[in-house]
């Protein structure tokens, strides 16, 4: 059911098996509220590998939100010849509220090859493969913790005076 899901999402991918296949790897990833930023894996696989291959990826808020938990990003990432991963950082906002853990999505698109005489595009040469869609959770760090008496008893003789 999480593949068909994923081929909704990813009406791009490509059939043709001699084509560069684009995608997360892995396609999940977990970090704390805390962490600064979360560093994302796109890898390119199969095809020729001398190719210059661009592809967009975008932000997507599922239960946590852009602006308050993440920051916005969306931009394009380039393999060059010979390159076959690169690295999508996005920024995490720490705050000091209790939450339930919280993920986003980042999705992959737009896949076209840049071929060596100037700006065509030969698509059947590239295309997105699966996963094309990253999960990112983010654990909230701002648990209170639990309140208990250090000690279940505590005996004390009536002339302390004050007891703490
Ligand atoms: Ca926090
Ligand atoms: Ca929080």
């Amino acid at each position: 059911a999480k593949r068909v899901n994923q081929h909704d999402i990813c009406s791009e991918i490509v059939p043709n098996d001699f084509s560069s296949k684009l995608f997360f790897d892995p396609g999940t990833y977990r970090c704390l509220e805390n962490c600064g930023s979360v560093a994302l894996n796109v890898v390119r696989r199969g095809g020729d590998p001398g190719n210059t291959v661009c592809v967009d990826y975008r932000t997507e808020d599922g239960t946590a939100n852009a602006g308050s938990d993440y920051r916005f990003t969306e931009g394009t990432i380039v393999f060059k010849p010979g390159e076959t991963e690169k690295e999508i950082r996005i920024e995490i906002i720490d705050d000091d509220i209790f939450e339930e853990d919280e993920h986003f999505l980042v999705h992959l698109s737009n896949v076209r090859v840049i071929s060596p005489g100037g700006n065509n595009h030969v698509d059947a040469l590239a295309g997105l493969g699966l996963p094309c869609s990253a999960t990112v959770t983010v654990f909230d760090d701002d648990h209170a913790g639990i309140f208990t008496f250090e000690e279940p008893q505590v005996t004390i003789s009536e002339s302390v005076g004050m007891m703490e």
